[in-house]
């Protein structure tokens, strides 16, 4: 399966204007969602913003290398290491990492049919893989609800993962490599190794991920350091709490969130309870 395959939706420039896919193509993008449990949405960004994003990136961590990340990770700080030579960093929302960004008009409304109108932010962080990461290990963001039951697999989508590129990730600086359809596995019965899939991401690119679906970060073997901004969505009621125990899932400055417009702040607003819940956490278990 490759280019034209069922789970690239072409966004074209009228769509991408006009905030909304056409019928067709929506129609494609959940079918994706629905059978291998993910969907690229091609072009769903702007090229130019996502340059824009990629030169916040660089102004917040480009001067840092692997040692100068692995310090930081080694404290408090809003880096953690999620494998050799790979860093997850809840990202400044500033700049480009803006509400063009974290509050797109195409994915939000494609996204509220799988998860609901009052759907929310649960995080925004980037995975920066520095040349000679590891690949990591097969993994899904959560464990399958209710896993005494054996329900996870058959339930609706509860939370998405949205990967956006900062740059054009081939083969050899490593994508992120999904094992379809393992969403509607239980979590006791993984894939064959060899049915995973490697797609090269490009820039504009939104890489939707059921959170129940398996993945792993692939090896870097360019010289090039590559980031790829995560914004998962999630209904009102699911915390993060496995990937965010004691962390803050959101840096956003409070003037900043205040400027935002009323309707946007419902979005944003529960991830900052879990901000408070994180400090509370941290200052009551050290
Ligand atoms: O780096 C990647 O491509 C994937 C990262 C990831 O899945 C994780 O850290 O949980």
């Amino acid at each position: 399966m490759n280019a034209g395959a069922k789970y690239i939706v072409e966004v074209t420039p009228e769509e991408r204007a006009a905030g909304q896919l056409a019928q067709d193509s929506a129609k494609r993008a959940y079918s994706a969602m629905n059978t291998l449990g993910f969907v690229i949405l091609r072009g769903c960004f702007a090229p130019d913003l996502v340059t824009e994003m990629h030169a916040e990136y660089l102004a917040q961590y480009g001067h840092l290398d692997v040692a100068g990340m692995e310090e930081l990770s080694r404290n408090p700080s809003p880096v953690i290491e999620v494998g050799k030579g790979r860093f997850e960093i809840v990202m400044k929302l500033v700049g480009a990492f803006d509400m063009r960004a974290y509050a797109n008009g195409l994915l939000l409304r494609f996204l509220i049919p799988l998860m609901g109108q009052d759907l929310r932010l649960s995080g925004v962080s980037a995975v920066a893989a520095y040349p000679g990461a590891d690949r990591q290990r097969m993994h899904r963001d959560a464990a399958q609800l209710f896993p005494d039951y054996q329900v996870g697999p058959n339930l609706p989508t509860y939370a998405v993962n949205v990967s956006v590129p900062l740059i054009d990730v081939d083969a050899a600086i490593g994508p992120t490599g999904i094992w379809p359809a393992s969403h509607r596995l239980n979590d006791d019965k993984l894939p064959p190794e060899q049915d995973l899939l490697t797609v090269p991401f490009l820039k504009g690119d939104a890489i939707l991920i059921d959170y129940r679906t398996l993945h792993a970060g692939l090896p870097n073997r360019s010289q090039t350091v590559r980031p790829i901004l995560y914004m998962v969505y999630a209904r009102n009621w699911f915390f993060d709490d496995g990937n965010h125990p004691q962390r803050s899932p959101l840096n956003m400055p409070l003037e900043t969130f205040r400027a935002l417009p009323d309707t946007l702040k419902p979005l944003l607003m529960r991830a900052y309870s879990q901000i408070v819940r994180a400090k509370e956490l941290n200052a009551t278990q050290g």
